[in-house]
């Protein structure tokens, strides 16, 4: 909760600096968030992304929805932001000469898939075209650098936002590190990744912005990017291959050690 956050009092405890807007495939303003629980629209298959499929936003979140593909379970939810390239107002498909998919792990048999879609879009409320926003356009080039902090999804638990900073930089491509967490949730992306937000965005979405963990690591020598093998450095400011990955863990988390003026949550 931003409560227990704030980036000012961070950035100046880290020393560290935020990473522009501009480095960021996202609008400078969030878009505005006016679909309803319930609704439908279609959307690509993450798990299949050559289908579209019928979804239902099952949840809202600052400028993302919770959406299930119509058919599957409940295992497989995904997020997107209202301005994602992903989705799109019913009958958009249809319109392009395309035709609607069953989402992978279609629950039923194939066969009845026309029925299925036929009772599903039946009476349902369907999310109007004005609520789909323009999907801002790509950075020129890639303009984050090693340091730089921003809020990032973690990819692993996609509902959740946390603060992170820029671990490595290779080209268009971007080593997201989570503050205060082991290795274990960075990954790379691409410099125009819609998972990665300027500092602030939780903030002007009322999206809620994870703490950082509270985790430190002993750096080990011959670390890359670190100039001082042997101190105590907070996990985020490691070079990727020096980290040890720690094991997902749910409803309960790792034991660690706490650095000096790190409150937990
Ligand atoms: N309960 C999980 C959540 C981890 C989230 C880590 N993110 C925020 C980087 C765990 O402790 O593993």
């Amino acid at each position: 909760q931003t409560e227990h956050f704030n980036w000012d009092s961070y950035l100046r405890e880290t020393e560290s600096l935020a990473a522009p807007s501009q480095c960021f495939r996202q609008s400078k303003i969030p878009p505005t968030n006016e679909f309803k629980i319930g609704m439908k629209l279609e959307a690509r298959d993450p798990r299949n992304v050559t289908s579209v499929c019928i979804a239902t936003v099952i949840g809202i979140t600052g400028a993302r929805l919770r959406l299930r593909l119509d058919g599957s379970d409940n295992k497989n939810d995904f997020w997107r932001l209202v301005d994602s390239s992903d989705i799109q107002p019913i009958g958009t498909c249809e319109k392009k000469g395309g035709m609607l998919q069953p989402p992978l792990g279609f629950q039923m048999n194939a066969s009845s898939w026309p029925m299925f879609l036929l009772r599903t879009l039946n009476g349902a409320e369907m999310a109007p075209a004005t609520f789909f926003k323009k999907e801002p356009p790509k950075p020129a080039p890639n303009l984050l650098k090693i340091g730089m902090k921003l809020e990032a999804i973690d990819k692993k638990n996609p509902y959740l936002i946390c603060p992170a900073t820029v671990g490595d930089v290779k080209g268009d491509e971007v080593f997201i590190t989570f503050d205060g967490w082991r290795g274990a949730f960075d990954y790379w992306c691409k410099y125009d990744s819609r998972d990665i937000f300027p500092v602030g965005w939780c903030g002007l979405t009322g999206d809620a912005l994870q703490p950082p963990g509270n985790n430190v690591s002993i750096t080990k020598s011959s670390a890359k990017t670190q100039s001082s093998p042997s101190k105590v450095t907070r996990r985020s400011m490691q070079s990727p291959q020096k980290t040890v990955p720690i094991p997902a863990q749910r409803g309960k988390k790792p034991g660690r050690a706490k650095p000096p003026g790190q409150t937990s949550v």
